[in-house]
């Protein structure tokens, strides 16, 4: 009896002197909070999006048929017949296969020709031999794609050349707005919808009006995300080779824009630091010459496509890659086969990691040590810890003000891509940075974003690595640090040799 009020003298004077149950001390245990956003900061749709970072089209319809781009809108509904369509097999052997969680549909593209059974309009799939005419290439691709674990998005070309009412606004918005209603009610979940602003320079004058628009999909989709020239939530990045700009800001002025405006190609590319929107670009390119699928058109070459990898992905941007089901209404083989080599080639450059195992230290850390901040979250493989320093810093000099160093690398492990990723649910604040390998400066850049990727001109190896940043919009906040290998850059340049 004795021995057990002994017992229990001893645990509560444990307790206490362990501070486990003294208010005042259980004070001290209180985390840091995490640092301001610097805003704008993207909604959880676009961050969604964002960490996609590899999405896919599929440019399909009329233009399949009749080896063209831009269909005049009077093809007969009866050239359309994809004997051996199988939408599973777009997103198994192309879309799964390149890695790609988002596949985009052409419903309707400039001819007008409907690839579902609209009831506004007699030029779409019912009026097809396709399936005896009850076929719907929307429902068949939204239903193998949600089977598969992919989501999926729709292409409603506003520019219609097969509408009788194009012209007249009142009456051609209502029609579109009627399209529209069927595509976001009838399939399930939409998470992207793109409104094209592109039209033929002899077009008939109209005016879209986009904001009934886009508050209606709001409406009817609460997680999609509208892409177009202006956003609101994705915008073009200004070309179709795929390239973002070296510079590239997620935000921009959205006052500045203009959807089907030429001039604003540049801004586009690059975005604005000071923007007070949070309107991110995506890279839409094609695996071939053409959007839609050519007899004679082949896939781009590997080294391309990592290209435009790097130019897309690399520079803070989302890749939006087209591939053109051909008229069996199959991905056709050479492209199957060209996005698995790309996906394996992805896993092969960044499925190691030369800076794994390596110590990471600041200039500074919120909070300390144990703060939640520290350096070391950058190497921790997840985009929503990062790095924090303290805010007082003042950048002076590449030993000075805010930088990170990787230290104890393994002095033999050649890599010649260093990637760098900041925290952007907290906002997007690099301007300018710097990368040494062993006080050796090796490359710079200026924004960073969701992912920035540095490709050297020859490999490097060596004890440390040192990111500078020498200028951001207040502290900088780094979620990953990775340090890669690329065997085909080198691969590419031996046999320019
Ligand atoms: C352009 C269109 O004119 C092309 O045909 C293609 O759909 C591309 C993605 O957008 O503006």
């Amino acid at each position: 009896m004795r021995s057990s009020w002994l017992r229990l003298i001893l645990l509560l004077h444990f307790l206490l002197l362990d501070g486990q149950i003294l208010p005042s001390q259980s004070k001290a245990a209180t985390p840091t909070p995490p640092p301001l956003p610097a805003l704008p900061v993207p909604s959880a749709a676009q961050l969604r999006w964002q960490r996609r970072e590899v999405i896919m089209f599929f440019h399909f319809g009329m233009n399949t048929f009749t080896d063209s781009e831009w269909g005049t809108g009077r093809e007969s509904p009866a050239i359309f017949d994809p004997a051996g369509l199988d939408a599973a097999q777009w997103i198994d052997d192309a879309a799964a296969a390149a890695g790609a969680s988002l596949v985009i549909l052409t419903a309707k593209h400039h001819d007008g020709f409907c690839l579902w059974p609209s009831r506004y309009t007699d030029h779409s799939v019912a009026r097809s031999p396709w399936r005896n005419g009850r076929g719907d290439v929307v429902r068949e691709l939204a239903d193998a794609a949600r089977a598969r674990g992919v989501d999926f998005g729709v292409y409603l070309s506003p520019w219609d050349r097969h509408e009788r009412t194009y012209g007249r606004d009142v009456e051609y918005n209502e029609f579109y707005m009627a399209q529209l209603r069927e595509l976001l009610t009838r399939y399930g979940t939409v998470s992207e919808i793109w409104f094209d602003g592109a039209k033929g320079k002899n077009a008939t004058n109209m005016t879209y009006y986009f904001e009934d628009w886009f508050e209606t999909v709001k409406q009817l989709q609460g997680s999609i995300n509208i892409f177009s020239d202006a956003g609101p939530d994705v915008r073009w990045v200004g070309d179709e080779s795929g390239f973002a700009g070296s510079t590239c800001w997620s935000t921009i002025n959205r006052t500045m824009l203009r959807i089907g405006d030429a001039g604003i190609v540049d801004y586009l590319n690059t975005g604005d630091p000071r923007g007070t929107d949070w309107v991110p670009p995506e890279c839409d390119v094609s695996i071939r010459p053409g959007w839609f699928w050519h007899k004679n058109e082949t896939a781009k070459p590997l080294s391309q496509l990592l290209d435009i990898y790097y130019k897309s992905v690399g520079r803070n941007c989302v890749l939006l890659l087209n591939v053109p089901p051909n008229s069996t209404g199959l991905i056709s083989k050479g492209d199957t086969v060209r996005l698995r080599e790309f996906r394996s080639a992805i896993e092969t450059i960044f499925g190691t990691d030369f800076a794994k195992g390596s110590k990471a230290k600041a200039s500074s850390q919120r909070g300390g040590d144990g703060g939640g901040f520290a350096a070391s979250n950058v190497l921790d493989g997840d985009d929503d810890t990062f790095w924090a320093p303290k805010a007082e810093e003042v950048s002076r000099g590449e030993t000075q003000g805010y930088w990170i160093e990787l230290s104890e690398l393994n002095p033999w492990s050649r890599f010649n891509v260093i990637r760098i990723q900041e925290a952007i649910a907290m906002g997007q604040r690099i301007r300018s940075h710097f990368v040494f390998v062993d006080g050796a400066a090796v490359g710079n850049g200026t924004t960073v974003g969701h992912k920035r990727l540095h490709r050297l001109e020859t490999a490097a190896c060596g004890r440390t690595v040192r990111i500078w940043i020498a200028e951001s919009r207040g502290p900088p906040l780094l979620s990953e640090v990775g340090l890669h290998f690329d065997p085909f850059v080198e691969q590419s340049k031996n046999r320019a040799k």
